[in-house]
């Protein structure tokens, strides 16, 4: 019985964190992360980010320990670019022709580490009890379905110590 229940939260939370592809669209003159609406995109390690253009010729770009850069336009080639992120940390990147005004950043974090410490612990477990309930986007949020709920606790307690 019980190896049941727990057979059964294990594939629904499988089943929560499907989404392992994030998409933010490139336009004029933005980036928008599909789950924030903001230029901030906020995905576990492993996950992997797909720009997409929606209008005008920009570039995702970032030049640092971990690089990467790609035009984004209308022409058949450069319509999407997709990187997949294996480290935790904060990865600042621009648009290369509008650098000073169109920039955005990718958070990656392990998963069920709500305040980006790098380990999974009683501060990450009372920040989903304090906001159980919240909606939309927030850090909260562990699995990134707009509202926090057991889903999210039984993340954080399942990944409970990684990373410490
Ligand atoms: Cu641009």
């Amino acid at each position: 019985m019980r190896t049941t229940v727990l057979a059964v939260l294990t594939v629904s939370i499988l089943s929560c964190v499907s989404a392992q592809v994030r998409e933010v669209t490139v336009g004029n003159f933005f980036f928008q992360d599909a789950y924030t609406n903001t230029s901030e995109t906020v995905i576990d390690v492993g996950m992997t980010v797909r720009w997409v253009w929606q209008a005008g010729s920009h570039t995702t770009t970032r030049v640092n320990t971990v690089s990467w850069g790609a035009p984004i336009n209308s022409n058949a080639c450069c319509r999407s670019f997709e990187f997949t992120f294996t480290q935790a940390g904060d990865y600042p990147y621009y648009c290369s022709p509008h650098r000073s005004f169109m920039t955005g950043v990718v958070k990656v974090r392990i998963p069920g580490d709500v305040d980006f410490s790098d380990c999974v612990d009683d501060a990450d477990l009372l920040a989903v009890l304090f906001n159980f309930g919240a909606t939309g986007a927030r850090y909260m949020d562990v699995n990134y379905d707009s509202i926090v709920d057991d889903a999210d606790l039984l993340i954080v307690l399942f990944n409970f110590g990684s990373g410490c």
